[in-house]
């Protein structure tokens, strides 16, 4: 095997070579795991003749790859194989694949794929309905923004229900389609969702959350008083992963979210950092909902030409609806930390002004950290109206570096021993008129030596409890990403960074404090993680 690249993952979801973006059809079938993406089999950029690359797991963590499961074929997606879904008919316990074909006259139309040997554990064989396409772009929808189905649910009529993304001129639509036996499919006239001045809207997800709090999943097709339904839309001009809470009035077959779009700062994404064309599924096996998104490099296509590959998958997340009903929860997946390997940890430590606590004894670049950072009490911080305020410009003026009152305090990750190269991840405190709320930010401008790397500094402003004692921060860091996850869960930041010096056992890791009120490190728990098993059939 030839020698490990420096920025290859060690954990993290990656094709053998080549190019991958959106997550596809993930799905959970008789005790496999199975995750299909969109693949470029040819080189490490995007291309014309995209298929659906195809794995299994029995964990979610370490994978078998496959041959190409989805292939151009047929008038109806000669031109690639773009995003869709998985759904699994209950009964027949038959799961089924709609995706997006560019066909022969580069229209988006949805096709209908189904095994071939539903004996074959791994599903190897996908085998194209005879009736496909089984929806072309309707009135009112661009031939070519008509695209991504969502995982089919299952109303009380016992009709199957999808969403597709679409467009009309600057209007992003949502449309529904219902049919009875998953090969006929009637268009609703009115938009499932729709927002103007938004563009094309990609790979919509609909899924029901439970209210109470719980972390268990609910299956896509529960309606009942006891769940609450989440939209999420991939808006392409954008380029983030946007989330809506809010109600599904199934008798007009339309989602009405609590707050609609508004293309500020304040509305939900999963992720403040890079995290697109999320999709999840129902896991049955652990009755949890799972979240997968596609991380893409920062880097350039000419480096990626060199490297030979392009694009991660996140950590799978799970996810759920935070008790306070207004945003959800994803934190990664319990599997993963079978991986977790050499362990140390730090209770007690107190972090005055200009601290920098080195976690030592584990490999810092590949590594899960958790902290528990103890705070002073809130009165003191520092006022901010957060109205109208970019919190990405908030996090690159307001410079892990530079003092502030609560805060900066958070990890340097990927850092080189000198410091000059370090990954910030950091989090500062500040009164609000009528509350307080947190800034969380992950500053890479300082991340690597090297040029044309894209080092914008992410960040979001989270309102925070105005008792809170605590906040927490956990980082899953492999070689050149950073999953972040803030106050457990309600915040989550994703980075790709390539440091020059900060590679492999070169990487440092610290614990920092810039704020002038000193915080704790109550507790902090450090890992090695293993390198995931990848093997080939
Ligand atoms: N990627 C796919 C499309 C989707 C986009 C093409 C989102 O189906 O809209 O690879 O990244």
């Amino acid at each position: 095997t030839p020698e490990k690249q420096p920025y290859r993952t060690s954990y993290h979801f990656q094709p053998r070579q080549n190019w991958m973006n959106d997550p596809n059809g993930p799905m959970y079938y008789k005790g496999v795991y199975h995750l299909f993406y969109q693949h470029n089999p040819e080189a490490a950029t995007f291309g014309d003749r995209i298929v659906w690359g195809h794995s299994v797991s029995y964990d979610l963590i370490n994978w078998i790859h496959l041959n190409n499961a989805i292939e151009p074929s047929g008038p109806y997606d000669n031109n690639s194989c773009w995003s869709g879904s998985a759904t699994i008919i209950p009964g027949k316990e038959q799961p089924v694949i709609l995706y997006t074909g560019i066909d022969d006259k580069k229209h988006q139309v949805q096709n209908l794929a189904m095994p071939r040997n539903l004996s074959d554990p791994f599903l190897r064989e996908w085998i194209k309905h005879p009736q496909n396409p089984v929806m072309s772009p309707p009135s009112g929808v661009e031939v070519n923004n008509f695209r991504d189905p969502s995982t089919a649910w299952q109303g009380k009529d016992g009709k199957w229900r999808v969403v597709i993304g679409a467009q009309n001129g600057d209007e992003g639509k949502t449309i529904l389609y219902q049919s009875e036996d998953f090969v006929n499919w009637k268009v609703d006239p009115n938009p499932f969702y729709a927002s103007d001045n938004t563009g094309v809207c990609e790979c919509p997800d609909f899924f029901p959350v439970n209210i109470s709090g719980s972390k268990n999943g609910v299956d896509t097709s529960v309606q009942n008083p006891s769940v609450r339904h989440v939209l999420k839309i991939s808006y392409l001009r954008k380029q983030h992963d946007y989330y809506f809470l809010g109600k599904y009035v199934s008798d007009q077959e339309n989602f009405i979210p609590d707050v609609r779009f508004t293309g500020t700062s304040s509305d939900l994404r999963y992720d403040y950092g890079k995290f697109y064309a999320s999709k999840s599924f129902f896991d049955y096996a652990k009755n949890r909902r799972i979240l997968w998104g596609w991380v893409n490099e920062s880097d350039s296509t000419q480096d990626d030409i060199e490297k030979g590959w392009a694009g991660l998958q996140s950590i799978p997340r799970q996810v759920w609806l935070d008790k306070s009903g207004k945003r959800l929860v994803q934190w990664p997946i319990e599997e993963v930390e079978k991986l977790r390997d050499k362990h140390i940890s730090i209770m007690g430590e107190k972090l005055v002004y200009g601290s920098n606590l080195e976690v030592s004894g584990i490999t810092a670049s590949q590594a899960d950290v958790e902290v528990l950072f103890e705070l002073p009490e809130l009165q003191s911080a520092e006022f901010l109206d957060p109205d109208g305020v970019d919190p990405q410009l908030l996090c690159s003026q307001e410079d892990a570096s530079r003092s502030g009152i609560i805060g900066p305090f958070g990890l340097l990750a990927l850092a080189s021993k000198d410091l000059k190269e370090h990954t910030a991840i950091f989090f500062k405190i500040y009164r609000a008129p009528n509350r307080y709320v947190g800034l969380m930010c992950n500053d890479q401008r300082r991340s690597s030596f090297r040029h044309d790397l894209d080092k914008t500094a992410y960040g979001t402003i989270f309102d925070i409890d105005p008792n809170l004692k605590n906040i927490s921060l956990r980082s899953l860091i492999d070689h050149s990403i950073i999953e972040s996850f803030g106050d457990e869960g309600r915040v989550c930041i994703t980075s790709r960074v390539y440091p020059s010096l900060a590679i492999d056992k070169d990487a440092h890791l610290y614990a920092f404090n810039n704020g002038s009120q000193s915080v704790v490190v109550s507790k902090l728990n450090a890992w090695s993680m293993k390198q995931a098993e990848i093997g080939h059939h």
